[in-house]
């Protein structure tokens, strides 16, 4: 490949040939960020309404996150966790103190701070709740999405994420979203319940928010019967849904909390188990760990992610701007036979197209969207999901709305 820019037939090309295929990607070639906004190998620039699935909640490349993560990328960047660093400590208190949490374990993607809050709950139900070793179930809810590691397929109920990666690891019990009633009958049936596995709001099955209640229902029920009740925000938090937590709308306060994405706005893997010392400290040295878990480079850039999320009041601009998303968005499905129903909390938001006469049709609207300037892609078929990064401005989201219905209204 010579040194001018490959074309993006000749970069899909390489994909194709050179990489698993384990992504069906929209036909765009994303080379640039800035905010709400990439740009593609042809200068093309595009709203970014996916936000790389609500990692980018800060906007692209935020100068003050790369800011911090360009000093200390040219400091130093890995002692692995054999030393002390000058980063670690430092995030540690901040972000506990950011959440309420008496300490923190720091990984990298989202799926090992999943599993790293799995293990957590095991080993505090055998040492401090008393269940007998190896017996402990943790509860988890059909139609989950927790990662792509071979024990988190272990208790997805999605067949396309599950089937042919057996043998499956054990100890898991799928109860209907959106449905306390079913935890309780599942503590009341059985004795070896450690803890209860929940997404404030299902993204990937579609941005299915549960009714008011659900979560401090659990969260009761896991009180009552000394389980642990875990809380996947690792796309629903750090503002996206218009609070901090998606658990703060229903003053729901976690035991273990998980976070990812957001956690450095998009520029490095950062993800975080959060919980209090009675818990934690049933973890020893040597009992678990990562190679680039608590790195100095995550650690700086993690406090910027949060201090900007803070500082530019991204919560309070999900919050309103969300509002305005559904209302505009409900008014045409109201008037639509392609869009039926908008649903969603802040600006995690999904669309439901009706399907019926063409089963893709969501992803032909997604292609008309993309050659409109705006990128989103469906979920589950006929789901668009439009989460655009918090940084948005009213003016900016009301473009969009535009864009978003003058495609549609080409689909009538
Ligand atoms: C892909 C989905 C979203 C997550 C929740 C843990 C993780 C995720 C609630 C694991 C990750 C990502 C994975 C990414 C696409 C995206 C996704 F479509 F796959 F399901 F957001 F909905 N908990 N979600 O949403 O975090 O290990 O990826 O850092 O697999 O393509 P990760």
């Amino acid at each position: 490949m010579n040194t001018k820019q490959a074309s993006a037939d000749e970069l899909m090309a390489l994909e194709e040939q050179y990489g698993a295929n384990n992504y069906h990607p929209l036909p765009v070639v994303l080379d640039s960020g800035e905010g709400v906004y990439v740009r593609d190998v042809n200068g093309k620039r595009y709203y970014d309404f996916l936000s790389a699935y609500s990692a980018v909640n800060q906007g692209h490349c935020h100068p003050a996150i790369i800011r911090a993560m360009t000093e200390q990328i040219q400091k130093l960047t890995l002692t692995s966790r054999a030393f002390y660093n000058s980063q670690l400590g430092k995030y540690e208190a901040y972000v506990t103190r950011y959440f309420g949490y008496d300490k923190v374990l720091p990984m990298n993607t989202g799926a090992e701070a999943v599993e790293t809050a799995v293990k957590l709950c095991r080993k505090w139900a055998y040492e401090k709740k008393g269940i007998a070793d190896g017996e402990a179930q943790i509860v988890v809810c059909e139609n989950n999405f927790h990662g792509r590691t071979t024990t988190v397929v272990s208790f997805s109920t999605d067949p396309e994420a599950r089937n042919h990666f057996g043998p499956y690891t054990p100890g898991f019990i799928a109860v209907p979203y959106n449905d306390a009633d079913a935890l309780a009958k599942v503590f009341d049936g059985h004795k070896n319940i450690a803890g209860f596995l929940v997404e404030p709001i299902q993204g990937e099955a579609g941005v299915f928010v549960p009714d008011d209640g659900y979560l401090k229902a659990c969260a009761a029920l896991c009180r009552t019967h000394r389980a642990l009740f875990i809380a996947d925000e690792v796309q629903t938090g750090i503002a996206r849904t218009g609070r901090l937590l998606a658990c703060d709308y229903e003053d729901v306060h976690p035991d273990i909390l998980i976070l990812g994405k957001a956690l450095s706005g998009g520029t490095y893997p950062v993800s975080a188990v959060l919980s209090s010392r009675e818990i934690m400290d049933v973890l020893r040295p040597g009992q678990h760990g990562s190679t680039f878990g608590g790195n100095p480079v995550a650690a700086a850039v993690a406090v910027e992610a949060l201090e900007v999320v803070r500082n530019e009041r991204l919560t309070e601009n999900a919050f309103r701007l969300g509002n305005i998303f559904r209302e505009e968005m409900q008014a045409y499905c109201a008037r639509s036979t392609v869009a039926v129903a908008v649903r969603g909390k802040g600006l995690l938001n999904a669309l439901l197209i009706n399907n019926a006469e063409k089963k893709d049709l969501a992803w032909d609207v997604c292609l008309r969207l993309s050659d409109n300037g705006l990128l989103a892609k469906p979920t589950h078929t006929n789901i668009i999901r439009f989460a655009p990064p918090l940084v948005i401005t009213e003016a900016q989201l009301r473009e969009c709305i535009d864009i978003i219905k003058t495609t549609i209204a080409a689909f009538e």
